[in-house]
């Protein structure tokens, strides 16, 4: 049951820190699934590669599935634009994989070979007040591509939270 292991990211539990959990996601009630997507017809290359959805809003405590990280397609978090006692996280060679997000906040993520061409992604987990404007000060500091996408997607979040 390769699929079934999860990685729990967010603890702020100092005796959890590293720790795997393994569990059966049939027990959750509820998962969001973010797929990773390669679309040679699409008309740009933020389009051709791409997480869908791309902007998720989960609750406190959820977990989301990430399929598709195979490939070149990576799932990786952007350090300085998750919140404080939130772990790191990347996922590579799994076509499937459950994280639990514990830490309220928003969470910048990117794929590392084509978050060049603007394949990132906004995970607001609970209230996103908790790192928001850390999240958007690190914008000036990410390639072009990147930094377009997520400035999208932070005017479609103060449009949610407005
Ligand atoms: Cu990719």
């Amino acid at each position: 049951m390769q699929y079934s292991r999860r990685l729990v990211a967010g603890m702020l539990v100092a005796a959890a820190a590293g720790a795997a959990v393994t569990t059966m996601a049939e027990d959750l009630p509820q998962v969001s699934v973010v797929h990773q997507i390669i679309d040679p017809s699409a008309d740009t290359p933020a389009h051709a590669f791409r997480f869908e959805p791309r902007y998720l809003e989960v609750p406190e405590g959820a977990t989301v599935r990430f399929k598709g990280s195979t490939g070149r397609h990576t799932v990786t978090s952007i350090p300085a634009m998750i919140p404080d006692g939130a772990r790191a996280f990347e996922i590579r060679g799994k076509p499937e994989l459950d994280l639990t997000f514990t830490q309220q906040g928003v969470y910048g993520i990117r794929c590392r070979v084509h978050g060049r061409h603007g394949m990132v992604m906004l995970l607001v987990v609970g209230d996103p007040a908790a790192n928001l404007a850390a999240a958007q000060a690190y914008l000036p500091k990410l390639a072009e591509a990147e930094r377009v996408e997520f400035e999208k997607l932070f005017a479609h979040l103060e449009d949610q939270h407005g």
